[in-house]
């Protein structure tokens, strides 16, 4: 049996919300009755108009399996697609506040969009790592403040913004010194506006992937190769996760009526591979 909607009404957003864990999360919350705006790098995916057209499609069939009130069709998906580049504040703005202009409020916030591209630290140039520092913490710093002055100033007042950071933030990784320091750096700015942000009633709360099969990873774990073979042996649960594994962790930090008390927290969703050392 199905859980029935548990986000019915809540307006919710996600940056990177095209591709990997913001699109398995914007899929599950809309079957859940959630209206979602999602923001995405244009033209980073050569198939960026599939992509688009599948998750209507695919966002269609999943509110018709949960929802006793289905959409008619794909195109009345409450789905809002923007494109726009996180680094820059503006399309953190611009996220919220097209999703407010079409939805009415922001609820849930959930700053995703990310990148990690592998290389030796001896060979990391000062343009790759400004990149990786751009995107994935100044980018979640933007849009997380803009989130949280809609939710400050919005009847009633409050909501749930969550940053995606890694088990990333917990452990290093050879391939990953310009990656790991901006993982940390979400997990420590969720700590810190939980606690700037009580007063208006919004908690904030990281989420910690583990290793999620995505396009991040697409050429580091490749089929067949020995560090897939390596990451799936270390994890206890036995296999890489997959985007859908980290949808329902983000639902229960969205739904209040599960989560209210639940603020400044982290939850590793890493199959186990964070506490098996030996
Ligand atoms: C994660 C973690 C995973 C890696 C991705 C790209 O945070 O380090 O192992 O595959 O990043």
């Amino acid at each position: 049996m199905p859980l029935p909607p548990l986000l019915t009404g809540q307006v919710c957003a996600i940056t990177g919300g095209l591709t990997g864990i913001g699109r398995g999360i914007a899929l599950l919350f809309l079957s859940h009755g959630a209206k979602v705006g999602i923001n995405y790098l244009a033209s980073h995916n050569a198939s960026e108009d599939s992509l688009l057209s599948s998750m209507r499609d695919e966002a269609f069939q999943a509110i018709t399996s949960r929802s006793p009130h289905p959409p008619t069709s794909p195109d009345d998906v409450p789905l809002l697609t923007l494109s726009g580049d996180i680094s820059t504040p503006e399309a953190g703005q611009d996220l919220v506040e097209q999703t407010v202009a079409k939805f009415g409020r922001l609820d849930t916030f959930i700053s995703n969009a990310g990148i990690c591209k592998f290389e030796e630290f001896l060979e990391i140039s000062p343009q790759s790592f400004q990149k990786h520092l751009n995107t994935n913490l100044s980018g979640a710093f933007y849009a997380v403040q803009a989130a949280a002055q809609q939710m400050s100033k919005q009847t009633p007042q409050g909501g749930s913004i969550i940053g995606v950071s890694s088990i990333s933030a917990l452990v290093g990784g050879a391939q990953q010194c310009h990656y790991t320091p901006t993982k940390a750096g979400i997990l420590s700015l969720m700590q810190s506006t939980a606690t700037a942000l009580g007063k208006y009633n919004i908690r904030c709360n990281a989420l910690l992937p583990g290793t999620i099969r995505t396009q991040l990873n697409d050429e580091d774990l490749k089929d067949g190769s020995e560090k897939k073979k390596y990451m799936e042996g270390r994890i206890p649960l036995g296999r890489l996760g997959h985007p859908d594994d980290m949808a329902g962790p983000a639902l229960f930090l969205a739904c209040g009526e599960l989560s209210s008390y639940v603020t400044g927290a982290s939850i590793l969703v890493d199959g186990g591979a964070f506490v098996n050392f030996q």
